[in-house]
């Protein structure tokens, strides 16, 4: 309150607040502002990046003014927030997205013009925030866009990573990882210097009683690292909301180094503080669905966790309210394991340092928090070290102990004659070492679990959290399918096809309630409209297949049907099915003569997609793909028949080129292993077909879209341990044409075998637990089926709009609004509500 303006002053002060621009001229006259003075650059010396910047900061004026309000209004409404911690925030770039959000990209898109420029070469300037490894960063950012866009007062709350997730690059066939330096110029961030947070680690547990004899118990000693705030924008689309995403940067608590240590000549340690405070935000574990147990992770979780805590609880506690109200003020969605030390912290803050008692705390804990799972897969899942935790945090292992406590006390009472039950669902595996399991944790903490696909979450329930359905009963546990946000990879990723849809449509309404893309259906046998929509799917594969000369020298022919799996690499997604799919191809071309080949459909198989630094096998298969691809790429035989590229660093912004070129794209996982995906969901509502099994959200879109759309093959989840068991307990022949496939790799035809043996052995002799050589068969089969129907481009067209016109269920704004109402209970705050805030 000292720090806002008098009154009798605002009136200057609102008469001076600076205009968003909204012509052509004020737009120019803003960049060339920027430029001339935020840079300190001329016309004489100006190039792409300077336009760039000198854009990007008048997008982030515009914004900005919103932002404030947005904040102003939100404080002032003081209804509830939901507060979105996740680890992972995989944003890509931001300036095209702010364009189309305010609506003003025609108007930059004129300006650059008049000034020299491109507008697709200025926005290509960007470098993408890429702090997120895959699906779960990504839909971590689609969430804030929908959160946004519904108006409801959300912040996110991450860490600011110096370095996301690695550079890729292809060496030899290899993938070699380059850190990912991001933060040369950043205009969409503000460090907020007054915001700051000491995080406590190490150090004991003090316990003493007051003169009114009652118990107090504080985490003394230790060290101290600084929490800094740095706050990201994120507008809406089309509305003036414009939420907060605070990431948290780390330093060392004095901020300075240490002078004396300097001073006598001890220049390495006397900056050591420092530089170990900063290597908790300095870097992104590249691991996707799978947990290392690294010390440095367990610090960046705590370390987030509690400064996000602290945030949230210093602005409940401005509000004056009574405790008991914090779950009425505060939603806070766990996104996967990964931020649960939230759960013990707030119990601290609430018992430790608020003096509240221990019942009354962990009731407004567990009223406060949600938990999405985002995986079964065992290798993915939390445990952290028991001896660890208790070094590290040694208050929080307390109070994760006496949380268990009581649960196992509870437990016990409700289930008196289930020994058994209480060590399996203990928070604590009795291992050697012990360790805290932390989806458990999230589960008894939080008063809503639950899965992103409906398989999914069924699975969970029967699987992997089967006991605590039996404890808590199966309300606590619901299914949220995920979504994207068809602003970005509709509007911003296939302009042309989203500007065709509004046509007739009657505007870009549909952006916002994407169900209304079922009036397509009226338009579905409209000559002149499937024509042009046919036009923009090869215009689409045309700019693909410019990149694709651009980065990898291969000319690919648009007309081929573009066959794509892009995502990281992984055994569980499959792509050595799909490499084995194009050997398989490739062996039956050469087995043709020229003539029939020529009669074939011609494809290009194309790749992306990152392997974990330490994941051995995802290499291999990276490798043996380039492999494959130097030796069909080249053979004369085959041509344009079959070309196979493996497209180099995919990130968000080559996904925004890639998802509307495909005609078909690949989600192939072993049924049961993928909890959703969602760039399935991107492939169809850009006009591609899919390829499947029945896993994740492929299933749900099959139920929309109808089963005469998607190409679907494979054992389907409730045989995966039978096959499993098979291969290990019973004799287990392959599959005749996938025996080729591995005699070919043998004979050396794409390079020295030995670097493939490991590969095809796991599925030969070591139970091929991915099911492989099981889905085979069918996985080929189903591909002729695609070539057949692709021939027939009538039908193909038909099938392609049928299926984008069925996508409205999964756009993530009912996500959000599906989070709002069953887990969050808050309600969207109109913007134009605007009102001073003191
Ligand atoms: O729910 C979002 C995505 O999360 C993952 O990427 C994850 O990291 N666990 C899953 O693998 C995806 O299936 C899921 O769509």
């Amino acid at each position: 309150v000292e720090a806002s303006i008098p009154e009798p002053q605002r009136a200057a002060w609102r008469k001076y607040t600076p205009q968003p621009f909204t012509t052509q001229e004020e737009f120019e006259k803003e960049i060339i502002r920027h430029i001339e003075t935020t840079l300190a650059r001329s016309l004489y010396n100006c190039d792409e990046f300077a336009t760039y910047a000198g854009t990007a900061l008048a997008f982030r004026d515009r914004l900005v003014l919103d932002w404030n309000k947005t904040q102003q209004n939100q404080t002032f409404a003081d209804q509830k927030r939901v507060y979105y911690l996740s680890l992972e925030f995989l944003m890509g770039r931001a300036l095209d997205n702010a364009m189309l959000n305010v609506d003003q990209k025609d108007v930059a898109t004129k300006g650059l013009a008049d000034l020299g420029f491109r507008v697709e070469d200025i926005i290509k300037q960007e470098h993408d925030a890429a702090l997120g490894n895959g699906g779960l960063g990504r839909l971590a950012a689609c969430f804030l866009d929908s959160l946004a866009s519904l108006n409801y007062p959300a912040w996110g709350y991450g860490l600011r990573y110096r370095y996301g997730i690695f550079k890729q690059e292809i060496i030899d066939g290899y993938q070699v990882e380059v850190p990912d330096y991001w933060l040369d110029f950043n205009p969409w961030e503000f460090q907020r210097h007054d915001v700051t947070v000491d995080i406590q680690f190490y150090g004991h547990v003090d316990r003493w009683q007051d003169e009114e004899g009652k118990q107090h118990t504080e985490w003394v000693g230790g060290e101290i690292v600084q929490a800094v705030a740095f706050d990201v924008p994120v507008p809406g689309y089309k509305t003036a909301t414009v939420n907060n995403l605070r990431l948290w940067g780390s330093k060392a608590a004095s901020g300075e180094f240490d002078f004396q240590k300097f001073n006598s000549g001890e220049y390495e340690s006397s900056v050591a503080d420092q530089q170990s405070a900063e290597t908790i935000s300095a870097v992104l574990y590249p691991n996707d669905n799978l947990e290392r147990g690294k010390e440095l992770r367990l610090k960046q979780q705590y370390f987030w966790c509690a400064a996000s805590l602290y945030d949230i609880v210093r602005r409940f506690k401005k509000t004056k309210r009574a405790w008991k109200d914090f779950p009425n003020q505060v939603a806070i969605q766990l996104n996967d394991t990964h931020p649960t030390l939230a759960i013990p912290e707030l119990q601290r803050i609430l018992v430790d340092i608020e003096g509240l008692d221990w019942d009354e705390a962990w009731h407004i804990v567990s009223k406060t928090f949600g938990y999405t799972n985002h995986t079964v897969l065992p290798e993915a899942l939390e445990k952290w070290s028991v001896p660890l935790m208790q070094h590290l945090l040694p208050r929080h292992l307390q109070i994760i102990y006496d949380i268990n406590l009581q649960f196992l006390q509870f437990v016990e009472r409700t289930f008196p004659k289930e020994r058994e039950l209480l060590s399996r669902v203990s928070i604590i595996e009795e291992s050697s070492p012990k360790m805290v399991r932390m989806a458990f944790l999230a589960i008894i903490g939080s008063h809503k679990v639950n899965g992103v696909a409906e398989l999914h979450s069924d699975l969970i329930k029967s699987t992997i959290f089967k006991d605590f359905v039996k404890v808590f009963g199966p309300d606590k546990f619901t299914n949220v399918t995920n979504g994207i946000t068809p602003r970005r990879w509709l509007h911003q990723a296939n302009p042309r096809l989203s500007a065709l849809i509004a046509s007739k449509l009657g505007g870009h309404e549909f952006l916002k309630d994407l169900t209304q893309l079922h009036k397509l259906e009226e338009w579905v046998d409209d000559k002149e409209f499937r024509k042009e929509f046919r036009e923009i799917k090869y215009a689409n594969k045309v700019r693909l297949a410019k990149h694709i000369k651009e980065s990898t020298g291969i000319t690919v022919n648009p007309a081929a049907l573009f066959d794509i799996q892009v995502k990281r690499i992984h055994e569980y997604k499959r792509q050595q099915l799909n490499i084995f799919g194009v050997i398989h191809r490739y062996l039956q071309l050469k087995a043709m003569t020229p003539e029939e080949r020529k009669k074939q459909v011609p494809r290009v198989s194309i790749f992306g997609g990152k392997a974990a630094p330490g994941y051995w096998m995802a290499k291999t298969v990276i490798h043996l793909i380039n492999k494959v691809g130097d030796v069909i790429n080249n053979d004369q035989d085959i041509g344009d028949a079959l070309k196979v590229i493996f497209l180099e660093d995919y990130n968000v912004s080559k996904a925004e080129i890639i998802c509307p070129a495909s005609d078909i794209s690949e989600h192939i996982s072993t049924a049961g292993t993928e909890a959703s995906g969602t760039s399935n969901m991107k492939f169809v509502l850009n006009g591609g077909l899919i390829i499947g099994t029945c896993d994740g959200a492929n299933i749900e879109i099959t139920r929309e879209i109808g089963q005469e759309n998607i190409f679907l093959f494979g054992n389907l989840a409730e045989n995966v341990d039978e096959l499993r068991h098979n291969h290990v307990y019973k004799q287990y022949v392959l599959d005749e044409s996938l025996a080729k496939v591995f005699d070919t790799i043998h004979s050396g035809t794409f390079g020295d075998a030995s670097s493939f043996t490991a590969l095809l052995n796991g599925i030969v002799e070591h139970g091929d637990y991915y099911l492989v050589s099981d889905d085979f068969d069918s996985y080929i089969k189903t591909q002729s089926l695609i070539d057949e129907t692709y021939k027939n481009v009538e039908e193909w067209t038909t099938k392609t709009i049928t299926s984008v016109a069925r996508m409205g269920f999964f756009t993530a704004d009912r996500c959000i609004e599906e989070y709002a109402d069953m887990i969050w209970n808050v309600e969207p705050l109109n913007p134009t509500k605007e009102k001073d805030t003191v």
